[in-house]
């Protein structure tokens, strides 16, 4: 039964790169000597249907447990899950003690390498030493449980030692990427009402120094928009990192080595109980502010330790495992901090970009640290075929046995040469469906069990119940495509979205009774697979980050150029998708340069002003009139029609079915 008919946007978007999708045929069948050793085995597939509350009772029975839970699952808050909630257990005591207690302390936990050049290894009982003292660090800052600590930091060690230290307190970690602006910044701080503010002076970005630091007093300074400072916040913790001059503020502002290098090494993790909040992550959701989604402790390390141990196959004794996303975002958190170390990988952190100095510096890190699984975004790779085979080439990618994809849906073309020039045809590809609410991934193929398909994620995997319906909620056909849902819940699930549960509800289980709505289009093949068709809603996503048109249609109209502005994702070949912004100048205020491109840069740099350089239009258009339905709704589909140079569809709904020509005029005149 349909509680609200309405999904918004109501379509699946039409991207060129997917169509061909519906005509792939190719499979590739798992390899017969992975399959033999492989963690998961086609069983799990049995096991968890029998009984998937079992299955994630086994699962949750692999992390340490203080006090051992006793109930798995209680529903009867739907949708708010509580799973295993009377256990107690630490998330740092799983990452890190865990393994030095077991006689693991002289494994490697990191390979870190800065883009400079320099770098650092870190074993468990090095990466002990440090979450301790940077524990004792915070205590003595005045932070405790309970309190949220907002991390703006680069990819550096003091991350992952930052969240990690939060949680061995109890601490909410919310960490920010560093690619956000002051005002995003302040947003997110005030939101979670951060007691503190850990950073760094800068990091190393395309060989030049990115400031924080000044971006941290920017956002807790008054301002026009915020007419007091930042009262929340006691204190900025900083991590000296590139060495670059910053502003002090007496009494406020702390260096991370003054305050955490001299603690003592020794400190009782705070037990919490399974339900108790671990970190915050902010997310675009479809109305202008993002949604500070938070994940609790017990469920959400079961189900990243699991699918970390299962997707990715690892044998933590012999693997390399390196997952170049950032910590700012939740691929990091899950596969980075906590599923790689709950079960005591081996991994390489990298700070930097891809073609810093030089555009092999991936596939010479691969070469350097022997890797063996590598987890990236379909938008690297496709930057990486547009640079050419003959740079990955040149190294010896030999270690390699196992690659990962995830962000947004991958085309077959990038699939294939992914497969072909970095696995050398050699190693499986495990396609990752998940978001930040669901925690960890819920659709991939198990390398050693499934056959895959180029662009498909295949099936849900063992203990998660996914369907494909359409706008009655029935469960479409094999063959046919419509909204991709859930239908039971996951330990790793999101309980809520910080201090706002009825927009939790609204957001997530009002548009089909009683399923999870994931905002995503998919198709079922013949055969049943899955393959991601991408946002049925008003969000992009921009090579692998979220963003949504009115965020950013709000930043554009914040400048006092802009009356009116329109903003639709377009196709594009390198990011999956692209910003493209239409905008209606101001007819009442003087001294607006009548140049497109002069105001397009103006724009642009107000963008990033405000949200940060991720959200920057590639395209703004500047126009007299932008297409509406007679009440009002600005036709977004018309205007990505535009964008990307086709035909425009079915404009019977416009209220003035000459602004189509009227823009289409404007822009052939202006090119
Ligand atoms: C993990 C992450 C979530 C959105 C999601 C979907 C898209 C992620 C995908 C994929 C197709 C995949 N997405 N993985 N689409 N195939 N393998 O990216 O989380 O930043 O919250 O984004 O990303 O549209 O709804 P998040």
């Amino acid at each position: 039964m349909v509680r609200d008919a309405h999904v918004p946007g109501g379509h699946v978007p039409s991207r060129h790169t997917l169509e061909n999708l519906h005509t792939e045929t190719r499979t590739f069948a798992p390899l017969v000597g992975m399959a033999a050793h492989a963690n998961a085995t086609g069983y799990e597939y049995k096991k968890a249907k029998a009984d998937s509350l079992e299955y994630w009772r086994e699962a949750a029975l692999r992390l340490s447990w203080k006090q051992p839970f006793t109930e798995i699952l209680d529903w009867s808050d739907a949708p708010v899950a509580r799973w295993f909630h009377d256990g107690t257990l630490n998330a740092c005591d799983n990452a890190v003690d865990r393994h030095v207690r077991e006689g693991r302390g002289d494994r490697v936990a990191f390979h870190f390498v800065g883009e400079p050049g320099d770098t650092q290894t870190l074993t468990y009982a090095d990466m002990l030493d440090r979450v301790q003292r940077a524990a004792n660090g915070l205590l003595s800052l005045g932070v405790g449980k309970g309190d949220r600590v907002a991390i703006y930091l680069p990819q550096i060690p003091e991350a992952v030692v930052a969240m990690l230290a939060c949680a061995r307190i109890g601490a909410i970690h919310s960490v920010i990427f560093g690619g956000f602006s002051a005002e995003s910044l302040r947003q997110r701080i005030d939101d979670a009402e951060a007691k503190l503010v850990i950073t760094a002076d800068g990091g190393n970005r395309r060989g030049a120094h990115l400031a924080l630091k000044p971006l941290v007093d920017e956002a807790l300074a008054p301002t026009a928009e915020h007419p007091t400072a930042c009262e929340s916040v006691k204190h900025v913790l900083t991590v000296k990192r590139t060495g670059q001059e910053t502003a002090w503020q007496d009494g406020r502002d702390l260096w991370w080595h003054d305050v955490v290098d001299p603690q003592l090494p020794e400190h009782e993790p705070e037990w919490v109980e399974a339900e108790h909040p671990l970190f915050i992550l902010y997310t675009s959701g479809t109305t202008g502010t993002p949604k500070g989604l938070y994940h609790t402790t017990g469920g959400y390390l079961t189900g990243v330790a699991h699918t970390h141990r299962i997707v990715f196959d690892i044998k933590p004794e012999t693997d390399v495992y390196w997952c170049t996303a950032d910590v700012g975002w939740v691929t990091g958190h899950s596969y980075i901090v906590y599923g790689p170390m709950i079960n005591g990988a081996t991994q390489v952190l990298y700070e930097g970009t891809p073609n810093t100095p030089h555009e092999g510096r991936w596939w010479e890190i691969i070469q350097e640290y022997k890797v063996t699984i590598l987890y990236t975004a379909p938008t690297a790779i496709r930057t990486f075929m547009k640079w050419g085979h003959a740079i990955p080439d040149q190294y010896d990618l030999t270690s390699l046995r196992l690659l990962g994809s995830v962000g947004e849906p991958i085309n077959p073309e990038a699939w294939m040469w992914y497969r072909n020039v970095i696995g050398g045809d050699r190693c499986p590809i495990v396609d990752t469906w998940w978001q930040t609410e669901t925690g960890s991934i819920l659709i991939s193929p198990l390398p050693g069990v499934t056959a895959t398909k180029p662009g498909s994620a295949m099936t849900a995997i063992p203990g998660i119940a996914v369907e494909v319906v359409d706008d009655s909620g029935a469960p479409v056909r094999n063959g046919e495509g419509g909204y991709l849902v859930i239908t039971e819940p996951w330990p790793s699930m999101l309980r809520g979205i910080w201090g706002d549960r009825h927009r939790y509800q609204s957001t997530y289980w009002n548009h089909f009774d009683g399923m999870y709505f994931a905002g995503d289009g998919a198709k079922k093949d013949v055969d049943g697979d899955l393959w991601l068709m991408g946002r049925v809603d008003d969000v992009m996503n921009v090579s692998g980050h979220r963003l949504t048109t009115t965020e950013i249609e709000h930043a554009l109209v914040s400048h006092p150029w802009v009356a009116e502005a329109a903003v639709v994702g377009a196709n594009d070949e390198i990011t999956g998708q692209a910003v493209v912004a239409f905008v209606i100048v101001r007819s009442d205020v003087e001294g607006i340069p009548t140049d497109g491109e002069a105001v397009a840069t103006a724009l642009r740099n107000h963008v990033r002003k405000q949200i940060g350089p991720l959200a920057k239009p590639r395209d703004i258009l500047v126009v007299a009139e932008v297409p509406k339905t007679r009440s009002g709704k600005i036709m977004r589909r018309l205007l990505r029609d535009v964008a990307e140079n086709r035909p425009v569809g079915d404009v019977t709904t416009l209220a003035d079915s000459s602004v189509m020509d009227a823009i289409r005029e404007g822009l052939a005149a202006g090119k």
